[in-house]
Order: structure tokens, then C-alpha cells, then sequence
């Protein structure tokens, strides 16, 4: 039995350049022979477009990184978690969790913050794998009872166009994602990967050079596109460049709260001139959109407290074979995935890890998606780190989808570079 000996948590930077938590956790064999070590690391990572009912990120306010500091994380894992897990068997992770959550003793995690306890529960579970001499998302798969042979790679989508709060730009939709379908995960990578060079040249002959600089998740954020359709219609055309026409799915993540204001949507919220449109209004627009381009996925079309505008889309959107992916609407929280299944208001799920913050309530969220038959994508956050967790996880439980990001950026391929070692692994 490994015990955990000994945990040291540091504040790093993410992508983005703001702190945030990492771990690292050791564990112990007790033998006559003195003691055997494992150990593990986690990160964990950080959003922008942050749904209000999400669990808290702890932040230390006051002049030090604009107030973004996490030292007070750090000291609640260094002084708090770790005397009372000292000792524990890393097996035991739902024993563990549950200390770390009387400790905390708030719905939202506020006292500890989710950052602290997320990186602890990561890295034990890194622990118990390595204890178990199993891949991570073999143990994962374990803990979530997943049957060995229904695990697989996540069909993956790839974030290549940026915008909403992700981008300077001016366009409203957050994410523009392109899902190759090319029947297994390393000919979508690479899919992925092509277009994404087509897009760029596509970019910089079109709209110059500047066109071409990033966003957050490491897709191309052109200040020229004012409508979603622009970004749309750059992109089909660089499926078509890239010799993959009618291969590759388009999803949107339009994260529609941070435009949300008084009952009404402002498509033009980073424009000079507003651009307001009622529910309805989105309701036709998006059909619209459907009509026109091959888009199989819609996340967070409306604002994270409006079931019954999801509920609306959802029902239209269903009949074409679109789905509906709530975000900020569930933040992968059991109590709202339970209210979004009553009102009919998705029928898939963005799976966070940091929104809940455990990895025994994440699980927990995924099975009761499920439940109701929804599809689930495992997701990254805009503000990322090299951990790749994620990548496991979503092959543990498995989740039918994955989203990190653009083809492109250390954060991001990462997790995609992983899958390409675990879709080896699973075939041999
Ligand atoms: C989202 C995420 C990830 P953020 O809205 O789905 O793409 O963005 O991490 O900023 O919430
Ligand atoms: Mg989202």
C-alpha cells in the first residue's frame, strides 16, 4: 500500500501568463527494507468565459499579478489538505476526496478553492495508477466501471478560428471548431493539422499578415471578420483547400452569456455599433447557419441561465441531427445537468474538470449525462498548462469527444499528442 508522504504545491504560470496552481504529491511503500516512492504531478488550468454558478478558483486579490496570485491555494494544500490526508492509501481517492470536501464545507468550494483540491485529486489519481502498474486512463476507466472494450479515442475538435473573449477581434462566437470524421484519431490529427495550414494561407493572401496572429486556444483571430459567416465561409473553403470536402464536421462554441445583457444578445458587443437580437432572433439565425454549413454542434447558444431558450434550440436543432452543448448552462455540476435533463435544454455535455473541481464529482457528471443519453465532450480551458490529464480522462470515461484547442501550441497538442499514444496502446 503507497501512502502519501509528502505534498508540495507551487504557484506557475498558464498559458495566458496568469498563476495557477501545481502539485506535486509523493507516496510511500512501508517495507522492512525502508520505503519504495512514487511519485506524481498535476496543474490545473484556468477559463475566461467562466460560467457564474462554476466552483471558485481561489485568487489572492491585491497588487501581486493583478490580483491573480494563487499563493493562498498553494497555502490551503500545504497547510490544510495535506495534514489531513497525510498517511492516506492513494488508492483511496474517494476517501480522500470526500476529507478534502468536509474541509472545504462550502457548495462551491469558496473556502479551499476548487484550483487547490482539482490539483490534489488530480495527482492522486495519477498515484493510483502508477500504485495499480496501470495506464491512467486504464485506471481511470476503473474508477468511472467503464467496460474495457468500449474504450476509444474522442473524436477530437479543433478550435481554429477565435473570438468572444478569447480574441481582440471583433467577432461575437467564441470558438469556430472544425471535426474531421475520418474513422480514427491520428488521420483526424492530421486532418485537423492540414486545414489548419490552409486556413492560415488562406489568411495571410487574403487579409495580410496580421490576420494570422492568435487567439487564447491558438486559433487564428483576423480583426477583418465582423460575422460568424466570414469565419465560416474561410473555413470551408480551407477543407476544401486541404482536399477534405464533406469529411469534417463544424462546431461552434458561441459561450452566448458574455453577450447577454437584459434579455438580449449583442452580436456586436466588440463592434462600434451594437447589434442586438432577441432569442428568437438567435433561435432563426442559428437555423439559418445549420442550413448553410455542415455544423453538427452548437455549445452555450444562450445565456448560462436560460434552459428554456436551449430547450427551444435543442428541439429544432435535434431534428437535423444537431446537438446541443451546454457549458456555462451545467458547468459540469450534477444539480444543473439534473435541471438541464428536466427541461430538455441539451443533449450534450462540456465536461470540465476544473468547473466541479473533483475528479469523483466529474465522473459523476458524466454518468448522469449519460443517464439521459447525451453525448460528452471533455474540454480544456482557454487559459491552459502542459498537463495532460484531460487526454486520460476523456478515454477513461469514455467521452465520444474532445476538445483542446487549435492543432497548434504546446498547451494544446499536448492532450492531442497524447490520444495519439493511447490510440497506439488501445490497438495493440
Ligand atoms: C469554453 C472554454 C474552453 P473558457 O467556453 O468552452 O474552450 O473557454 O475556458 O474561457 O471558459
Ligand atoms: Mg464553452
Amino acid at each position: 500500500m503507497y501512502k502519501i508522504d509528502k505534498i508540495n504545491a507551487r504557484e506557475i504560470l498558464d498559458s495566458r501568463g496568469n498563476p495557477t496552481v501545481e502539485v506535486e504529491i509523493i507516496a510511500k511503500k512501508n517495507g522492512i527494507f525502508g520505503g519504495r516512492k512514487i511519485k506524481a504531478w498535476s496543474s490545473v488550468p484556468s477559463g475566461a468565459s467562466t460560467g457564474d454558478f462554476e466552483a471558485v478558483e481561489l485568487r489572492d486579490g491585491g497588487e501581486r499579478f493583478g490580483g491573480k496570485g494563487v499563493l493562498k491555494a498553494v497555502e490551503n494544500i500545504e497547510k490544510k489538505i495535506t495534514p489531513e490526508i497525510l498517511g492516506m492509501d492513494v488508492l483511496d481517492l474517494q476517501r480522500i476526496e470526500k476529507k478534502m470536501l468536509e474541509l472545504d464545507g462550502t457548495e462551491n468550494k469558496s473556502n479551499l478553492g476548487a484550483n487547490a483540491i482539482l490539483a490534489v485529486s488530480m495527482a492522486v489519481t495519477r498515484l493510483g495508477a502508477i500504485a495499480q502498474g496501470q495506464k491512467l486512463y486504464q485506471y481511470i476507466a476503473d474508477l468511472a466501471k467503464t467496460p474495457r472494450q468500449d474504450l476509444g479515442v474522442p473524436g477530437p475538435y479543433f478550435n481554429i478560428i477565435n473570438g468572444g473573449r478569447h480574441a481582440g477581434n471583433k467577432i461575437a462566437f467564441q470558438e469556430f471548431m472544425i471535426s474531421p470524421n475520418l474513422g480514427n484519431f491520428s488521420d483526424d490529427y492530421r486532418a485537423g493539422a492540414e486545414i489548419y495550414h490552409k486556413l492560415k494561407a488562406k489568411i495571410k493572401k487574403e487579409l495580410g499578415g496580421a490576420g494570422t496572429l492568435l487567439g487564447d486556444e491558438g486559433g487564428f483571430a483576423p480583426d477583418n471578420f465582423q460575422r460568424a459567416e466570414e469565419a465560416l465561409d474561410f473555413i470551408m473553403a480551407s477543407i476544401a483547400d486541404a482536399g477534405y470536402e464533406g469529411k469534417v464536421d463544424i462546431a461552434l462554441d458561441v459561450a452566448a452569456s458574455e453577450f447577454f445583457e437584459n434579455g438580449k444578445y449583442n452580436l456586436g458587443f466588440k463592434m462600434e455599433n451594437d447589434d442586438w437580437k432577441t432569442s428568437d432572433e438567435m433561435v432563426r439565425y442559428y437555423l439559418d447557419l445549420i442550413e448553410k454549413y455542415p455544423i453538427k454542434s452548437i455549445e452555450d447558444p444562450f445565456d448560462q441561465s436560460d434552459f428554456e431558450a436551449f430547450a427551444k434550440i435543442k428541439a429544432e436543432a435535434e431534428k437535423k441531427g444537431v446537438q446541443i452543448v451546454a457549458d456555462d448552462l451545467t458547468v459540469t455540476n450534477p444539480e444543473r445537468i439534473k435541471k438541464a435533463i428536466e427541461n430538455k435544454s441539451a443533449n450534450a455535455l462540456l465536461l470540465k474538470l476544473n468547473q466541479i473541481g473533483s475528479i469523483g464529482e466529474s465522473i459523476e457528471a458524466f454518468k448522469l449525462a449519460k443517464s439521459d443519453g447525451w453525448k460528452v465532450m471533455v474540454s480544456h480551458r482557454s487559459g491552459e498548462t502542459t498537463d495532460d490529464f484531460i487526454a486520460d480522462f476523456a478515454v477513461g470515461v469514455g467521452a465520444e469527444q474532445i476538445k483542446s484547442g487549435a492543432p497548434a501550441r504546446g498547451e494544446r497538442v499536448c492532450k492531442y499528442n497524447r490520444l495519439l499514444t493511447i490510440e497506439k496502446n488501445l490497438k495493440s
